[in-house]
């Protein structure tokens, strides 16, 4: 993408070719392609120019925007008050799953909910020790077990304590990691069921992390994690850093949350709106 970012290419696009020829609609879906829209999509939206004929870069981008809305979805993630309910946190190794459990733990923690935490990547001793550090820092009650431990167990301990302490949601690690992809993708359908057969299923939402800097391979996580759990929300990390966010828009999953940096408050419920915004810099 040289050094200007997507919305200002989409801008200087415009600026420099004011005639809607061949060379512009190669040009603009290049620089979908390359802000990870994908093909599809990026034909989609050039076809939709080619139609509409805009005339001024104001109709070119609202035109860009309006596209790009269609093929993302918002939710909001709100726990059943007074019932249990349970997050499953998915994703590859170093996307922000455990960290995004120490924000939702201060998150919904500061919204009167009593949360509880399950450290079950066990994959790694690390991993627990990363996550009892963000228990600690967030004043959230965590279950645990041994590394190397069978993370259904340990899923299974923390619903049981849950019930028995009435706690209201229960924020669930996972390893991004195992042997190989299929052991991990049976490893959490066998996680999943566990939780499904003593949680009410509507309470149940399994959370992808994508981190927003990884371009088009989030796409393919997006749609390997779907297929072993059907997934509910996403939260995009690291949109702080000089991401390559388009490729939300060939992800039909809604987004929940964004991760905007390390820290607890670097967290926002996510703005379908602003998000464009800053997608397309105005
Ligand atoms: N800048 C930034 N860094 C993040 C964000 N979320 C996580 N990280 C960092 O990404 C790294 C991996 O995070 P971690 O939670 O351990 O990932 P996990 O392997 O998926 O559990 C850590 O250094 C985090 O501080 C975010 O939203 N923005
Ligand atoms: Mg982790």
């Amino acid at each position: 993408m040289g050094k200007l970012g997507f919305g200002a290419r989409l801008a200087s696009l415009f600026g420099i070719k004011k005639k809607l020829d061949e060379s512009f609609f190669e040009e603009l879906e290049d620089t979908l392609i390359e802000g990870d829209f994908g093909g599809k999509n990026a034909m989609e939206i050039s076809d939709l120019v080619r139609d509409e004929k805009p005339e001024t870069e104001e109709e070119l981008t609202s035109l860009v925007k309006n596209a790009i809305s269609r093929k993302i979805e918002a939710t909001v993630l709100e726990p059943t008050r007074g019932e249990l309910n349970v997050y499953l946190v998915l994703g590859v190794n170093g996307v922000g799953k455990t960290t995004s459990i120490g924000k939702m733990a201060r998150y919904y923690t500061d919204k009167g909910y009593k949360v509880v935490m399950a450290a079950a990547d066990t994959f790694r001793a690390a991993a627990i020790e990363q996550l009892e550090m963000h228990a600690e820092r967030t004043g959230t009650r965590i279950v645990h077990q041994e590394s190397g431990s069978d993370p259904g167990a340990v899923v299974y301990d923390a619903i049981t304590s849950a019930i028995a302490k009435g706690d209201e949601l229960i924020l669930c690690d996972t390893a991004g990691r195992m042997h190989n992809k299929e052991n991990l993708m049976k490893e959490l359908q066998k996680i999943n069921k566990i939780i499904c057969g003593r949680v009410k299923p509507e309470n149940v939402k399994k959370i992808l992390v994508l981190d927003a800097t990884t371009g088009q391979n989030a796409v393919s996580q997006a749609m390997l994690f779907n297929q072993a759990v059907n997934l509910d929300a996403v939260i995009l990390t690291k949109y702080d850093s000089k991401s390559k966010a388009g490729a939300l828009t060939q992800i039909s999953i809604p987004v929940a949350f964004v991760g905007t940096g390390e820290h607890y408050e670097d967290f926002e419920v996510f703005d379908k709106e602003e998000y464009i915004n800053t997608l397309i810099g105005k």
